[in-house]
């Protein structure tokens, strides 16, 4: 396909802004607005002109365009023909349809190791990765070669394995269904569960904890819902910056008369007040306030904050019996009630207090606004999933509502927001270190394959693995193992035991200078990019945080002719490691999306006459028997109580808890800018967020540089890891809090500093001491 003028790339190299000083002013007590217009435009107009500006904007969400590479967050149904705007989709659509390249020539001029010592924003900057690279072994430079060479190294290298548990598939949640279907067919056709994924760092948890309670470990909610809910609690999420089309839903919810209830530590922006773009009210005014409440509690102490209220809501069931919980439904759906509520006996409503910094007052209208609502919404996201008790948190919520009743019903449910704009269909397709036998023998009898049923690694057993020397081959369908991952000197270490990493990516990045003995990089069409098969333009489809699955298709020129369909990557390596009379037939899957989604429709429930229903303006929801039906899939039919002992995360004499969090100006490892314009911090992001009077009692200033040293108690003792010259910012956090930017800060999260059953890493809550620089 010949490139139209507006898709000739840009193959000069751009001048980057390297970050300066820190640039304070007042965090921002509204989000979007004017502002978040003008910011998208000239980031859409710096990467990608005005021309492909124009025609990416107007296409993002619409029925016959593109789904946002942003959030996971639905479209609201019947809305798909306006556009919605939204500045961070707006950034993440120009970061990838940019005419900036990466071509050989641009490797010629830079080895690995002068890449090495640029920053991520730096790398990222550069533009889309043009033609297949190849560092080969002692090399010093990536050089080019064609997909035929690249597919034979990964073939001849697999080939060589001495067991497929030997090799491991990562998958960020960007990657299309019909594209994760074929890579886990693949890894599962060569003989390996070894299917990390970005969700083992996200909101596995989530999965964990839903899976056990209510049987399945997906939300239970949709937008309709949330807009008639008439409480909405919203922990550990901040939708201004991570899920900013949540806040038009948010906004009409508030219209409708709910009572919105933020819980988090940080007064974050996109919480207290949205001014919608769109309106002229948005423009003009003062935009309407969403959180009636905001409970700053301290990191970690969710649960107790939970379990609080539920304490509260039991006595006041105990002195009006009859009146609060709904006892239909705990009779006829749930177990392990009678257990939960002798539980609450322990419960000092003081200590809880304590734990959470909250007043008693606070606690106790929290537990007033449950007790009295008909239909509640809880939302959470990285806040709750990434602590060491996350699954134990969120099951807790889910008991707090499951006490009055609130699931499958309108209007009421569990709302966990998912990352990644497809996260949650990669795993309906299959991208999971332990797929149920359902599944497997489904994939089987469908293909004629015979699935491995030992269990994979998921991201930190993977880890570990490399760093054990018992993986060869690494090979990452998107994303950015290095960064994304803890501890990152020591999984660096780990990829460099590999024999060859593989990269299937959009932008360069870290990972890409992570490598194993020998390595490739190999450039893939992202969702704006037009993809034909044939003369045919393919969709692909996508399912969002709401279970919905909608077709989504690019309509821009690739950057270059070199860059192939996730697709067809995966599929013509099929063939070059397994021969063409292999039981898969993968030339006909990558030959017509079609073929694969029938495929997925005969091995996956809830997909029956998939094509024909995708292709609806709005889709289709998959089902959710909780959701759908009261049902649940547990093994007594019923859903369950969960009964952990209380936890939180002291905190150490001297020592802060740090959270890293995203800043308003980045895609997770993906650093867009240097502007976290909401909470008023701009041009570094080596910064650390501590309360003034922490900063003072540590005998520090506010400006000041220092180390961030962080500390944990391993199974060989004291551990201690550190990051240098980081400036300290007075923040508004509890006391004995801090925060700082991910992925700046992964270095201090110990690999072995996990969620209990989850395996998530513990990114919101790694003990510290600052050191003057
Ligand atoms: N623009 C943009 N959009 C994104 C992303 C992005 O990087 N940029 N990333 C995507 C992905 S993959 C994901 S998973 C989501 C992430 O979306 P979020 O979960 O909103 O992301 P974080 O920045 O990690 O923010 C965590 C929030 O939880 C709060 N928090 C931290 N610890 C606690 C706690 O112990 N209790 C409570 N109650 N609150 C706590 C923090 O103060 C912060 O407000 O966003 C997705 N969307
Ligand atoms: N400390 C700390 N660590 C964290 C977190 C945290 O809050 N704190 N959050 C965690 C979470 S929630 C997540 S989800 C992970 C994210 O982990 P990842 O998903 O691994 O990381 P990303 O930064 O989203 O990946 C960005 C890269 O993906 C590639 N890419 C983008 N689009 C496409 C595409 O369409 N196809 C392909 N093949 N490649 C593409 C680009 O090359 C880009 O450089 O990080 C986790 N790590
Ligand atoms: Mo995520």
């Amino acid at each position: 396909m010949s490139p139209s003028p507006q898709g000739d790339p840009r193959t000069t190299e751009p001048s980057i802004t390297e970050p300066r000083e820190v640039h304070r002013k007042h965090p921002k007590t509204w989000a979007a607005g004017v502002p978040a217009v003008a910011v998208a435009l000239k980031r859409g107009l710096e990467q990608m002109g005005p021309v492909r500006t124009a025609q990416t904007l107007f296409h993002l969400n619409q029925r016959n365009g593109f789904d946002c590479p942003g959030c996971a967050w639905p479209e609201t149904p019947g809305h798909r023909k306006h556009a919605e705007f939204c500045e961070n989709g707006a950034k993440a659509v120009a970061e990838e349809a940019t005419r900036r390249a990466v071509t050989p020539e641009f490797f010629a001029r830079h080895g690995v190791e002068d890449l090495r010592t640029r920053s991520g924003y730096w790398l990222s900057q550069q533009g889309r990765l043009a033609h297949p690279m190849y560092l080969a072994p002692g090399d010093t430079h990536y050089r080019p070669v064609s997909w035929d060479e690249a597919y034979g190294i990964i073939a001849d290298e697999l080939g060589a394995l001495s067991s497929p548990d030997e090799a491991v598939f990562y998958t960020s949640g960007r990657t299309s269904n019909e594209a994760a279907f074929v890579y886990q067919l693949f890894a599962r056709s060569l003989g390996t569960n070894n299917l990390p994924d970005c969700s083992n760092m996200c909101h596995e948890s989530s999965g964990a904890a839903l899976g056990t309670s209510i049987g399945i470990g997906k939300g239970s909610v949709t937008v309709p819902d949330l807009e008639a809910a008439d409480l909405i609690l919203i922990a550990g999420q901040n939708p201004g910056t991570n899920h900013p089309r949540m806040l038009a839903t948010l906004e009409k919810a508030k219209h409708n008369g709910a009572r919105i209830v933020a819980i988090n530590p940080l007064p974050e922006a996109g919480l207290m007040r949205f001014k919608d773009p769109q309106k002229v009210g948005g423009v003009l005014g003062s935009g309407t306030p969403l959180a009636d409440d905001f409970l700053q509690l301290r990191l970690g102490s969710d649960m107790a904050l939970f379990r609080g209220v539920a304490r509260l809501l039991r006595d006041a069931e105990r002195a009006a019996p009859g009146t609060v919980f709904d006892h239909e439904f705990l009779d006829e759906h749930c177990a392990g009630v009678d257990d939960y509520l002798a539980l609450l006996d322990d419960v000092d409503l003081d200590e809880v207090a304590d734990i959470t910094g909250l007043t008693r007052k606070q606690i106790e209208d929290l537990a007033d606004a449950v007790r009295t609502s008909q239909r509640i919404v809880l939302c959470w996201a990285m806040g709750l999933t990434q602590h060491r008790h996350a699954v134990a948190t969120i099951a807790e919520g889910t008991n707090v509502l499951l006490l009055r009743g609130m699931i499958g019903k309108p209007g009421a449910g569990l709302c966990p927001v998912r990352g990644h704009s497809n996260v949650q269909g990669d795993r309906t397709m299959g991208i999971y270190e332990k797929m149920p036998e359902s599944f497997l023998a489904a994939l089987d009898a469908e293909f004629g394959i015979t699935s491995p049923r030992k269990h994979g690694y998921d991201t930190v057993a993977a880890i570990k693995a490399m760093a054990a020397g018992r993986v060869r081959v690494f090979m990452a369908m998107g994303g950015n193992f290095v960064s994304a991952t803890p501890d990152t000197e020591a999984t660096a270490a780990a990829l460099g035991k590999c024999a060859l990493t593989v990269h299937v990516s959009t932008k360069l990045n870290e990972s890409h200078l992570a490598t194993g003995r020998h390595a490739l990089i190999l450039p893939t069409l992202g969702r704006t990019d037009l993809d034909v098969v044939d003369g045919v333009p393919q969709r692909v489809s996508v399912e969002d945080s709401m279970s919905v699955v909608h077709l989504s298709r690019g309509s821009l020129p690739p950057v270059s002719d070199q860059l192939r369909s996730e697709v067809a990557i995966v599929c013509e390596l099929a063939q070059r490691a397994f021969g063409t009379d292999h039981a898969v037939p993968w030339a006909q899957l990558m030959s017509d999306y079609d073929v694969i989604r029938d495929r997925i429709e005969r091995v996956i429930p809830g997909f029956e006459d998939f094509n024909i229903r995708v292709r609806r303006s709005d889709g289709f929801v998959l089902p959710h028997p909780p959701r759908d039906s009261r049902s649940f899939d547990t093994p007594d039919g019923k859903a369950h109580f969960a009964h952990h002992p209380l936890e939180w995360v002291p905190i150490p004499e001297g020592r802060l808890i740090l959270q890293t969090l995203r800043s308003h100006d980045q895609y997770n490892t993906t650093v867009y800018g240097h502007d976290d314009r909401y909470r008023g911090i701009s041009g570094n992001r080596r910064v650390v967020m501590v309360n003034p009077a922490d900063i003072t009692a540590l005998g520090l200033r506010d400006g000041q540089h220092v180390d961030i040293v962080s500390e944990f108690r391993g199974s060989d003792g004291l551990e201690e890891r550190r990051v240098h010259d980081f400036e300290i910012v007075a923040y508004d956090t509890p006391r004995g809090n801090a925060a700082a930017y991910y992925p700046e800060t992964n270095p201090l999260v110990p690999l072995d500093s996990v969620a209990k059953e989850s395996n998530t890493p513990v990114s919101k809550a790694v003990v510290i001491r600052l050191e003057p620089a």
